[in-house]
């Protein structure tokens, strides 16, 4: 694991950013309302809600959504798109550090602003294991878990795209800015695969096409433990010229010297190439997972109610292609049990 992080990243401004209306952002909060209206009392993996919330998605904004369908259907190089104006709620005090997550009802519009964005682009999901499988997370500082390599630290999160060691990542995630941190220093990274490729050297590709590297679980799957690898992988699988892409530049190791250097001259690539944005209240940026890695620049919390607080919420295209998957409501499955006897040595 990499185990040196630089203390600065330099970042460019993301390349496709579409800013909504007043009138735009109004007509989002009456669909939100709408919902939650009708769903006030639900559990947000009840279906009765879900596919209500994909038939108001119907009424986002129409430029909103041709640009979320070329999103999912193109993509783009740096494998972000950010979107200014979605409604939140701003009078509500961040979740404390060392409490519990809040309920979602909450923060009704956003929650429903963000579940409909992810809808027109596929099917939202959670996982069973992580964070009792909420389908909509909350992303803040925790007290005593600042260097903690997960979304609960402030320390530099490393890029990666999302839990690459599971057998059904989410194809896209998002991350709506409900409270930016206080220094407004706290910048969420993408770079997308297709940014780097033409840079990387056919040997080194070659390398990153073989099963030679394996992902440690998340420790928010494990509930603690270090200990669970993914199966050997490749870093980039699919297509030669417009690959996928599976790594973590903290939790992935290779398994022999060439694979190590191939990994981190893919660390030092994206790092050159890379985007970020300190989101503001209302921003929402989505990430392509099967082709962009993201991360998060570090911060300084105070814990005291106005912390930077972020939402996230993932999405497949197909709900069919992990229905196997699928353990109660949209909570999948993340297969760890059956990994616990694979380990790994650093190279
Ligand atoms: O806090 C951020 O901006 C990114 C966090 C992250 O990587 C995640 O929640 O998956
Ligand atoms: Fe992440």
């Amino acid at each position: 694991m990499t185990t040196e992080t630089p203390s600065a990243v330099d970042y460019r401004p993301p390349q496709d950013i579409i800013e909504l209306t007043e009138h735009e952002t109004a007509a989002i909060v009456a669909a939100a309302l709408e919902l939650f209206g009708r769903h006030r009392h639900r559990h947000l993996h009840e279906e009765a809600l879900l596919y209500d919330v994909e038939t108001v998605a119907g009424r986002l904004p129409s430029r909103l959504q041709t640009e979320l369908r070329r999103f999912r259907d193109h993509g783009n190089p740096d494998g972000a798109l950010v979107i200014d104006g979605i409604p939140v709620e701003t009078n509500v005090p961040t979740p404390a550090g060392d409490g519990p997550d809040p309920h979602w009802s909450l923060v009704p519009v956003t929650t429903f602003a963000q579940m409909m964005v992810m809808s027109v682009l596929g099917s939202v999901i959670g996982y069973r294991d992580e964070k009792e499988g909420r389908l909509v997370q909350d992303v803040f500082p925790r007290v005593g878990q600042e260097r903690r390599q997960e979304n609960s630290g402030s320390v530099l999160l490393e890029l990666h795209t999302e839990d690459g060691f599971l057998d059904r990542p989410p194809h896209y995630l998002s991350l709506i800015c409900v409270r930016g941190d206080h220094d407004a220093v706290a910048a969420t990274l993408a770079c997308g695969i297709r940014r780097v490729l033409p840079s990387i050297p056919a040997d080194v590709v070659a390398v990153l096409r073989r099963d030679r590297f394996q992902i440690a679980f998340s420790t928010s799957f494990t509930g603690g433990r270090e200990d669970i690898w993914s199966r050997p992988l490749a870093v980039l699988t699919g297509p030669i010229d417009d690959p996928h892409l599976t790594v973590d530049f903290h939790g992935m190791v290779g398994l022999d010297g060439e694979a190590q250097n191939a990994l981190d001259r893919l660390r030092e690539l994206f790092l050159e190439n890379v985007v970020g944005a300190v989101l503001r209240p209302g921003q929402l940026m989505i990430v392509d997972n099967r082709v962009a890695v993201h991360g998060r620049t570090s911060f300084e919390p105070r814990y005291d109610g106005t912390d930077r607080w972020l939402r996230r919420c993932f999405s497949v295209s197909d709900l069919r292609t992990v229905r196997d998957q699928a353990d109660h409501g949209r909570a999948l499955r993340s297969g760890g049990e059956r990994h616990r006897r694979i380990t790994a040595s650093r190279a």
